[in-house]
């Protein structure tokens, strides 16, 4: 199989480091590329993420990056769903409580919001859109199918912890309780995380998708 070329579309490191580790034993030979090293000096903005879903933002984030740089590339979309707060922050994930100066004063505020809500009323989930586009650079897109890219969703499942633990991860993960492990995603070394996160689930799925397409 040849290797294949993937740009990793994200303006996050913490993402582009958590898909490199995902992505370190995948079934197509692939070599990840960042924004940085592609862009090799040009500033490249980021674009509005104006998608009313999950899969309409990794596209525009994969389209912008990918059409910018000639490159096929992985892009994902993710957010936080807390079911007291009727599924926010969700896709707003980034830009909620933007009054914030900082990561960890904005988990502090979300556990304020919820201070009085016992347990069972802090169900909670991570949520990822993960996308491969750009088929056609690929050669992979078929005749009579109009689809460029591959999706995958998948979500982790928990709930909102009383107190912040942890220092690993990035985001919300120090107040996320996951169901899986019973601890905060901070908690979890890279790999732990990784085998159960919603990003894990998502990129690995649709890695699998682009390896059965060039099997066939
Ligand atoms: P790109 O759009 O450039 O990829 P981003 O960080 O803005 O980077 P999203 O639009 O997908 O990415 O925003 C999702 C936000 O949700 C992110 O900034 C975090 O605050 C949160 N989030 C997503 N995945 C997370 C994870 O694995 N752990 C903790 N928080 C996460």
């Amino acid at each position: 199989m040849p290797k294949i070329k993937l740009l990793l579309a994200t303006g996050n490191p913490h993402k582009a480091e958590e898909m490199r580790a995902i992505l370190a034993d995948a079934p197509v030979d692939l070599e990840l590329v960042s924004l940085t090293e592609a862009a090799q000096g040009r500033e490249i903005l980021e674009p509005p993420e104006t998608g009313k879903n999950y899969l309409e933002n990794a596209l525009i984030k994969a389209k912008h990056y990918g059409n910018t740089l000639a490159l096929p590339c992985l892009a994902d979309d993710s957010g936080l769903e807390i079911e007291a707060l009727q599924g926010a922050p969700g896709l707003y994930s980034h830009r909620f409580l933007a009054d914030c100066h900082s990561q960890a004063e904005k988990n502090a505020r979300v556990l304020e919001i919820l201070k009085d809500k016992p347990s069972e009323e802090r169900r909670a989930r991570f949520r990822c859109t993960a996308v491969i586009y750009g088929l056609s650079l690929l050669a992979l897109k078929r005749p009579g199918v109009e689809l460029d890219y591959l999706s995958a969703v998948a979500t982790c499942e928990g709930s909102i912890a009383f107190k912040a633990c942890g220092k690993a991860g990035f985001g919300y993960d120090p107040i996320f309780l996951t169901d899986d492990r019973g601890c905060c995603m901070a908690e979890l070394d890279a790999a732990e995380k990784n085998s159960i996160s919603h990003r894990g689930k998502a990129v690995r799925a649709v890695v699998q998708q682009l390896a059965d397409l060039l099997k066939n």
